[in-house]
């Protein structure tokens, strides 16, 4: 009777010591993700580098090193022939997620702008790790420009039209997990297990503006 207690006792020890490791093992890399021409490169040019650069249309993932904190930065093209399979790659590491809104053009975008987010949040890796996203309202400098607020809102509710097509979609398929949550029901980022939040900020000219972005990273 007595070694079977402590067999026991051992395997649930085991259990429990290896997924506090597992829970410990923690992602370094920043992904900024976006629709094209939202702004991340210019973003990302500021925080790697602290300037402002002449972009064209990325076409290839930029990658750094930020030793403050200690992060790999990934700057993922737009283009959504390109966008899933590159994210994919860098969300095994991932430890938070920048996703870049062009907040001038955000009306016209809304849907597309929300597609991002919604594939954003679905990702395993990104739901595994439980990190945060950060809702990065770009170009507050321009005259058109909507803020943080008014488009989380917008985003909240594409987010919920999104998942009600998913679930509809889905209705006859057996137990795949492509939904934010059940049908009918509003989805509320701050009800999601990874934190969204969501900040403005400017990435080019003499409004430069990125201290939201960076007081976020230091909380990662
Ligand atoms: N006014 C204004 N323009 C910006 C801002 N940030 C970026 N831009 C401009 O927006 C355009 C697109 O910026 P990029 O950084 O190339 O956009 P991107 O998201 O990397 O685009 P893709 O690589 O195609 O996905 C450029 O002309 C930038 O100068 C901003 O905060 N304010
Ligand atoms: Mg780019």
């Amino acid at each position: 009777m007595i070694p079977i207690l402590v067999a026991l006792i051992l395997v649930v020890f085991t259990y429990v010591l290896l997924k506090q490791l597992s829970g410990k093992v923690k992602g370094n890399t920043l992904i900024m993700v976006g629709i094209e021409g939202s702004g991340k490169t210019a973003l990302y040019a500021q925080l790697v580098a602290g300037k402002e650069v002449q972009t064209q249309t990325s076409i290839t993932e930029n990658t750094s090193q930020i030793t403050n904190p200690p992060l790999k930065v990934v700057d993922v093209p737009g283009n959504a022939r390109l966008r899933g399979e590159i994210f994919t790659k860098y969300a095994k590491n991932v430890c938070g997620v920048v996703v870049v809104v062009d907040s001038a053009d955000f009306v016209d975008k809304v849907r597309e702008c929300s597609e991002v987010l919604y594939e954003v949040l679905l990702n395993s890796d990104v739901q595994k790790s439980k990190c945060p996203v950060l809702l990065f309202c770009n170009k507050q400098d321009e005259d058109m420009s909507r803020g943080p607020d008014p488009i989380r809102s917008a985003m909240e509710r594409e987010l919920t039209t999104l998942n009600n097509t998913a679930v509809n979609a889905l209705s006859d398929d057996s137990g795949s997990q492509r939904m934010l949550g059940p049908a009918n029901e509003t989805i509320k980022l701050e009800k999601l297990t990874n934190k969204v939040t969501s900040v403005g900020g400017v990435s080019v000219g003499g409004d430069t503006d990125i201290s939201s972005l960076k007081s976020w990273i230091t909380a990662l």
